[in-house]
Formats: structure tokens, sequence, C-alpha cells
């Protein structure tokens, strides 16, 4: 016989059994029977306190991220659970396993337009991996452990429970269920075919311009092994998505590095001129193909991917395999022949020589570029930071200039492109991430999107290093504004607070940097100090990101930094 408790003590009964160590969230009237519940399990849960209900999603989120398990977020109805929608739309484009709890109003007020009623399940449909209501005690547990079952497997996603204030206040034996779970239409697949696999060993033995994509599944696979066993055996290059980034050493000398709008232009020339193309866990975004009509015209396709959806939903291809990508690839690896591939070598090292010659870091600069402190945090970590990027040019810079050898170190937000995710996902990362420095790169733009939970990061004393990559503007839509739009920068300039002050304020160290040489004696004084640090780096208005395939273009359509053997480069 089970203990009769209330549904806001089963919510944290149901966390528990989860697993759950860390709840980010924030309360108000239709979660508050479950916070006044927490007080009994406050030595068991650690509950954040967040600034937004954005920020406890990016928090969960990063969280996730950084430790693979389930991120939980908390929220009231209405104007709470509308704020995480942002959160839950980054979680589930970079499939992203977090639960968000929301109270909502009685059951019996429902449809009435109480105070503070949303219908959240209607806003996040299709923004969730999957959502409930819960309007009845009885399937409180068994909703809670589906969500956390749902979020985690196949293709992780975010999950959202609303859970009435009715349910919360009531009272039910509690038990938690342990039978198998089985749902209905939802079964993750596990391995390939023999047809299958016969069919990618007979592509990948035969082809003589191979090209990897490594991306975000080979990380949640937990297939970096294998990768780098099927790469090795075939000589065959890789080329790594920006969430896939981690997944294969960035000093192994068959990693091209990043593909797409800002790859190496080496790595996109290798994708236009392979004669196959062997897709692990990655989705062809349209960032990473450019044109799809002139994607990769000559190749042959291989798609390993755990979501059915994906395969053909971009790229059509060869040979299509819905399964678990290790699982996949223990079963192709062994009948992996070698094969001398040294002239398609050569003629990517011919590419990445002519992209070396071009590198912003071969220039004499006047002033303080962002790559520039980008390669010196690199060099000042020993490549061995858990970084958190935000959204634009200082984000591909990152892809671009720190080198990740480590799986699971960058973390960044991808598919939806959501500026103030690094903040609140470092301060989630801090929760689990306790052997690495955790290093925010983020610019004057984003910054101030969350900058909201710097009261949190220092509340929480989360060991977080902010580099502000200040350069005066909404640096990548200026960009294209430079590009695509006759340099008319509408709107890009931004202002921004003074930061040293503003870090005083919170009361946390603050620095600012000018020079390159004080950019390593500088983080080395930020490294000293347990807790959160800010530091504005002041650079360049008016660089680029290099190279890169306009919206639409044809990948190897690349605008790229001009050679300085022939031209001068312009600022
Ligand atoms: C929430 C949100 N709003 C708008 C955008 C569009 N956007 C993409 S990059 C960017 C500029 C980012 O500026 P900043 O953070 O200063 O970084 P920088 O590009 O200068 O490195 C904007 C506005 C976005 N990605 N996310």
């Amino acid at each position: 016989m089970g203990e009769v408790l209330t549904g806001a003590e089963i919510i944290w009964e149901c966390l528990l059994k989860e697993g759950v160590e860390v709840v980010f969230g924030y309360p108000g009237g239709a979660i508050l029977p479950t916070y006044d519940a927490l007080s009994k399990y406050q030595d068991r849960i650690h509950h954040v306190l967040v600034r937004h209900e954005q920020g406890a999603t990016h928090m969960a989120d990063g969280y996730a991220r950084a430790s693979g398990k389930v991120g939980v977020a908390m929220a009231t109805s209405g104007p709470g659970a509308t704020n995480m929608v942002t959160g839950i739309a980054t979680a589930m484009m970079d499939s992203s396993p977090i639960v968000c709890i929301t109270g909502q109003v009685p059951s019996g007020a429902i449809g009435g337009d109480a105070f503070q009623e949303t219908d959240v399940t209607g806003v996040t449909l299709p923004i969730t991996k999957h959502n409930y209501l819960v309007t009845d005690i009885h399937e409180l547990a068994q909703t809670m452990r589906e969500a956390f079952y749902i979020a985690r497997t196949g293709r992780p996603g975010p999950v959202l429970v609303d859970i009435t204030k009715d349910v919360q206040n009531a009272k039910i034996e509690f038990e938690y269920p342990t039978d198998p779970i089985n749902l209905p239409g939802y079964h993750p697949p596990a391995q390939a075919s023999d047809e299958h696999v016969a069919a990618a060993l007979e592509l990948i033995n035969n082809a003589d311009r191979p090209v990897i994509l490594a991306g975000h599944g080979v990380l949640i696979s937990g297939a970096m092994r294998e990768l780098r066993e099927l790469a090795e055996k075939g000589s065959i290059p890789v080329a790594l998505t920006l969430l896939g980034i981690g997944s294969f050493p960035a000093s192994h000398p068959l990693n091209l590095g990043m593909m797409g709008m800002h790859g190496g232009a080496w790595t996109n020339h290798a994708i236009q001129e392979a004669d196959l193309i062997i897709a692990c866990g990655m989705r062809f975004d349209d960032r990473v193909t450019g044109n799809v009509k002139t994607y990769s015209p000559h190749s042959k396709k291989i798609h390993i991917e755990i979501d059915a959806s994906e395969i053909n939903k971009n790229v059509k291809v060869d040979v299509g395999i819905h399964a678990d990508l290790g699982t996949v690839l223990r079963q192709i690896n062994p009948k992996v022949k070698p094969r001398d591939r040294s002239g398609w070598w050569a003629k990517i090292r011919d590419w990445q020589e002519d992209a070396n010659e071009r590198d912003i870091l071969q220039f004499k600069t006047p002033t303080l570029m962002a790559a520039q402190v980008i390669r010196k945090m690199w060099e000042g970590t020993k490549g061995a930071a858990f970084v958190v990027t935000d959204v634009g040019q200082h984000q591909m810079l990152e892809s671009q200039y720190y080198g990740h050898d480590d799986p699971h170190t960058l973390s960044t937000s991808g598919g939806l492109g959501t500026m103030g995710f690094s903040l609140p996902a470092a301060i989630g990362a801090s929760f689990h991430v306790k052997d690495r420095e955790i290093w925010v790169v983020v610019g004057d733009g984003s910054v101030q999107m969350t900058i909201t939970e710097l009261a949190t990061a220092v509340q929480e004393n989360a060991n977080i290093k902010i580099a502000i990559i200040n350069n005066g503007y909404l640096g990548m839509v200026r960009q294209w504004q430079q590009m695509f739009y006759e340099s008319r920068y509408v709107e890009t300039p931004i202002y921004s607070p003074d930061y040293v002050k503003l870090a005083e304020a919170y009361r946390m160290p603050g620095y600012r940097v000018e020079k390159l040489e004080e950019v390593i004696p500088t983080m080395e004084k930020a490294r000293t100090h347990q807790g959160p640090v800010l530091i504005e780096f002041v650079v360049e208005q008016f660089d680029n990101v290099y190279p890169m395939v306009p919206a639409g273009a044809d990948l190897h359509a690349m605008i790229r930094r001009p050679h300085p053997r022939f031209e001068k480069m312009e600022m």
C-alpha cells in the first residue's frame, strides 16, 4: 500500500523516481501547491529560482545537453507558461530532452478565460515532442513517467505536462508504476536490416571520394568510437554540422571541421565533389545544404537516422537507414575495406591550403578581432573548456576557431538560432559540468536578451566565465546588410550598458579587454575566482564571418575572404 499524497507531492516524488536532482523554475498561483510541497523535498531536489521562465527552459536544456539526462523546468500558468515557448522550441529543434511542468487553472475553470488561463498544450503542440494536460489525479504519476520516457528515448525532445491546480491539491494513494511503458505508435527502432547494411557497404567500399557528415545524432547515440572506426578504416574525411562538433576530435587529421553556410571552404568543396555522402545522425538543414537542387550532385547518399521523418525529407538518398546510429555502425564497420584515398585527400589539402592563406589570423590588424579572442581562448584553456555560445558571428567564429577535441563540450542553439540561449544554458550546464571550465561566448546583442539571469548566476554561484564579444552591432545581421542590402545598417548598431559596472552591480567581478595581449592574462584572472565572472572584449566592428554561402545559394558558391596575395583586405 502506497502512502496517501497530494498531487503536488506526487509531482516531486515522480521527479525523484526519475533521478532528477535540479529543477529550474519560477512560482505563481496555478503552480503554488507544488511549490508549497517543495518545502518537503528541498533536501533532495535543488530548485533554481530563475529570473524569467525562458531562462528556466534554456537552463533545463543546457543541463540536458551537458549531462545527457532530462532537464526539468517549472512555471505557472498563462504568462509563466508562454514565457517558456522560445526555450521549448529551441529544445525541439535541437533534439534536447526536457520536461516542462506548468500549473493550469482548476479543471472546472478551463475554457472560461479564468485569470492566467492559456491553452498551453495548444500553444506548444507544434513545438513539443508530446504534451499532456492532466485533469485527473489518477493519471498524474503515469503521465509523468511517460513524459520522461518520451523526452529521452528515440530522437530526444521536449515534453510539456500541464497540471491543473485541483489535481495538485487532490489526494491519492501513491505508487510509482513499474510495468514496461508501451505507447501505441511510438517504438524507437534499434538496428538496420541485413539488406540495408549490405547496400551501405557496397557504396562505402566502392567510393573514391566519400565524405562522412557527422551530426548531433552521433553525440546523442554515443557513437563517437564507432564513427572514428569507420573514418579511420576507410580513410574517410569527416565533416561536422554545428551540433555535431565534438563528435569527432578537431585535431584528428581526418576532421574537415564544420560544413555549411559558414563551414570551411575545403569542407563544402569536398561535399560538392564527393561521390558518396554518409550522413550520420543529421537532418540536411538548409544551413548545411545551401541550394538542395545543386547539393552534392555527383554523390550517392546513405542516411542513418533515428527519426524516420528526416529520411528523404530535404535530400533524397539512395540508402535510408532508420535506426540507432551506434548500432548501425557496429553492424557496418567490421566489413568496411581499407582503401587508398590519397588522391582525394590531396585535393582536399589543396583547398585547405588556399583557405589557410586567407585566414584572418594571418593578417596584421589594427584592432582586436573576434576570431583572435576565440583563438586565444582556445589556447588559454588548452582546448579543454566547456563552451556555450550564443547566436551570431561570435557563434560561427567559435565553431571555426575553438577546436573541440572532446564530445559534449560545445552547447549552442543550432536549429532555432535562439539569441539569449547561452547565459542561462551555461548556468544549467554548471549543475553537471564540474571537471571543466565553462566559458560563455556571447555577443553584445544576445547577452542583452537574457541578461536578467546574471542574478541567477550570482545567487547560485554558478562557476561560469562570460566572454561578451562586443562589436557594437547585431553583427551577423549587419554582415547581411553589408553583403546583401548595400550596407544600410538599419537598426543594427546596438547600445550596451557599461558591462564592467553592470558586473559590479550584480556583485561579480568584471573586466574589459581591448588589446590582444590582455586576453590570456585577463582570462587567467577570471579563472582564479570561483563563481561567475564577466569579461567584455571590445572588438573590431566591421569584420565578417567567412566563408559565407548566401542563403539559398549553391554550397560551393561561397563568398570568400579576399586572398592577401591578390587583394587588400576590406574592413
Ligand atoms: C531571438 C532572436 N532574435 C533575432 C535573431 C536574428 N539574429 C541572428 S544573429 C543576430 C545578431 C546577433 O548579435 P550579437 O549577439 O551582438 O552577435 P554578433 O553577431 O555581433 O557576434 C540577430 C539579431 C535571432 N537569431 N534570435
